[in-house]
């Protein structure tokens, strides 16, 4: 650079001049850093970090358009809302109690409510975090068609959703089943209204509501999670009745600790069926909103989610009974179809882009056996833990990996070789022949195998079902000889209890087979997995013993389950004296209740050739992606 001479003043001068204001900027400049550096170690320094950061590095991303004002009403919130201590259990007992269970994760879902309690899963507060993308930041789309249409979708279906006759089917002793299988419905949903309106659950022996923490503050989880069941059933004065709440009391600002996987797989899924099945705009517009506030939860070093989030501030935890601050095979590898119906709805490649990330990383790793271990650090993408079972941690993981093959109309070849890739390792190392001649699935740790299998396992039956058909040609019968033998023992379960329910879990141990061994497994949640199973096959065989398997369940919940203002839970099948556990499950409204109907409706009511369901039994369509561009095209040609 060049310094032009200024009149009376020396060239020396002017230099030292020069150089002692370079020093004294110097200096300030370095004052200013020290001083926002300080500001960054004060203790409370979070709050000024989000006014000096961009708002998306700390804040989480809020619902659509109104994201920004939402945003900024995540900000005046008093700190004091954000954490509700002293949480209690599904049992309304303190969270001390349940402390005792830290030392061994629960293996069920619904268990959730209890590692919530138990777990305050520590958020990994030394990790960088971040950045939080907002889905309208990234509003880019695979998609060539610009907005969904609900049309168009329709138009693609193969069948009316609901059947020719609403699947009523022409036996008149099926109908009579189907018929009481609605009175159940009926029933379960009366009380619930009377006593439970806008809780989480039916408490139906104090008549009063349960709440829980599994769903981070959000309410009426029974109403999200029979609204597609009412709706197929026709109960329609109380599908209306359901769909006014959501419309004027769903409240999805809430501020509390949710179970992602939970969250997605009854509110999202249930949402998405709403809205797929009616065309009411409002569960789109709900389900979107509550898709976004579940994105921070990937804001991990690898992408793969945490356990929980908190829905106001998007800040997530792993769960404090998993090990090493692991996230669960079950929780992270099942959100793949309501995800992509994310997408699909809002023609926003953000939710797609994060399961698939999921994926990309699990085909990266090496697995055991081909196995997919049930733990891994959402920080190293490593396994954290050799346990693989099919039944609670695992399950839904496999069963979404079929189904994201079927839901794409058979297009996405990955999900399908990650399938019955897993199948195959499953195959080799877990399934069993008892000497009974009963075919059932093990859990394996770390190569030694634990002769249990949960109820949770038994929804395999109609997995290896549905997927008999894509697997190689030489392997199909064997598949569907494979889901007929795991039905067949899940059906021996209940047989050889005196209730004719089955336990939470059965053993074969030599002098036992198909049976709860220990005390703690004998109870039943209104679970629906074998039922499930039973529907399947049902619809793949067509053999008739299903149905009366089927009608056996409904039989034995009348007499066991049944109680004057609802459905519970029992403590042990194997006795006749019942003692309810005051519960009945939304799943048990949304899914064993549904499969049920299914089972003694015809096919054709929620075809399988053009509907899926998630693990909530939510059904979400087959996505006919040509089909769409095809009905885009001619549209545009009529209107030319
Ligand atoms: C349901 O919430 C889902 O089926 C989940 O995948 C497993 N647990 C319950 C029912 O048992």
């Amino acid at each position: 650079m060049v310094f032009r001479k200024l009149p009376g003043v020396s060239a020396s001068g002017m230099g030292l001049r020069l150089s002692q204001k370079f020093v004294f900027l110097l200096f300030l400049s370095g004052l200013v850093t020290l001083c926002f550096g300080a500001l960054f170690f004060l203790p409370d320094s979070v709050r000024l970090k989000r006014i000096f950061l961009s708002k998306t590095e700390t804040q989480p991303v809020t619902a659509g358009s109104g994201s920004e004002n939402d945003a900024k009403e995540h900000l005046k919130r008093p700190k004091e809302q954000e954490h509700p201590r002293g949480m209690t259990s599904a049992k309304g007992e303190t969270s001390t109690k349940l402390k005792s269970l830290s030392r061994k994760p629960p293996l069920s879902h619904e268990a959730t409510e209890a590692r919530l309690a138990v777990g305050r899963a520590q958020e990994d507060m030394t990790l960088p975090r971040l950045k939080t993308e907002t889905a309208s930041a990234k509003a880019t789309t695979s998609h060539h068609l610009d907005t969904f249409s609900y049309n168009k979708f329709k138009g693609c279906l193969l069948k009316p959703p609901l059947g020719r006759d609403n699947g009523k089917p022409s036996d008149p002793q099926t109908n009579e089943r189907r018929e009481k299988v609605k009175e159940m419905m009926k029933f379960s949903w009366d009380n619930y209204k009377l006593y439970a309106w806008g809780k989480n659950e039916l408490r139906p022996l104090t008549k009063n509501g349960h709440i829980g923490n599994m769903f981070g503050g959000l309410r009426g989880a029974s109403i999200i999670d029979s609204l597609d069941t009412l709706y197929i059933m026709g109960l329609m004065e109380e599908y209306n009745d359901a769909k006014e709440w959501v419309q004027t009391s769903l409240d999805l600002n809430s501020n509390g600790e949710a179970s992602l996987f939970e969250v997605n797989i009854r509110y999202v899924g249930g949402l998405l069926s709403a809205y797929y099945l009616t065309g009411e705009e409002m569960y789109k517009k709900k389900v979107m909103e509550l898709g976004e506030k579940l994105l921070p939860a990937f804001n991990t070093p690898t992408g793969i989610p945490r356990g929980v989030i908190n829905l106001g501030s998007g800040t997530s935890w792993s769960w404090g009974w998993a090990s090493a601050g692991s996230s669960i095979l079950a929780e992270f590898g099942t959100l793949h179809l309501e995800f992509v119906h994310l997408s699909e709805l809002s023609r926003n490649q953000i939710y797609t882009d994060k399961v698939m990330n999921i994926r990309k990383l699990l085909n990266k790793i090496e697995k055991p056996q081909g196995l997919y271990p049930n733990f891994l650090s959402p920080v190293s993408g490593n396994w954290v833990q050799h346990h693989v079972s099919i039944g609670g941690l695992g399950d839904s993981f496999y069963e979404y990996l079929i189904k994201s093959y079927l839901m794409s109309d058979k297009t996405d070849d990955n999900a399908k070789k990650m399938y019955y890739g897993a199948l195959e390792a499953i195959e080799a190392n877990l399934v069993q022949k008892s000497p009974g001649g009963l075919t059932y699935m093990a859990e394996w740790r770390g190569g030694i195998l634990d002769h249990k299998m949960g109820h949770l396992a038994c929804f395999s039956g109609g997995m290896i079902g549905i997927g008999a058909d894509d697997g190689a040609p030489e392997k199909r019968q064997h598949y569907l000889d494979l889901a007929a033998e795991i039905t067949h023992t899940c059906h021996e379960s209940y047989t050889r209890s005196a209730t004719k329910l089955g336990p939470e879990a059965f053993r074969f141990d030599g002098s036992v087979e198909a049976t709860a061994t220990r005390l703690s497994d004998r109870y039943y949640i209104l679970r629906p997995e074998v039922i499930e199973s039973y529907m399947y096959m049902w619809r793949l065989t067509h053999d008739p013993k299903y149905r009366e398997w089927g009608w056996e369940a409904v039989e034995a919940l009348e007499q066991h389950c049944r109680v004057e203002f609802g459905f519970s839970g029992i403590r042990d099948v194997y006795t006749m004296t019942a003692s309810h556990d005051n519960m009945q499950q939304s799943f048990f409204l949304s899914e064993t209740l549904k499969y049920l109907y299914l089972l003694f409706s015809d096919d054709d009511l929620l075809s399988l050739e053009d509907w899926v369901f998630n693990t909530e039994a939510h059904p979400l369509p087959i996505i006919r992606e040509s089909c769409m561009q095809d009905m885009a095209t001619q549209a545009k040609t009529v209107s030319e």
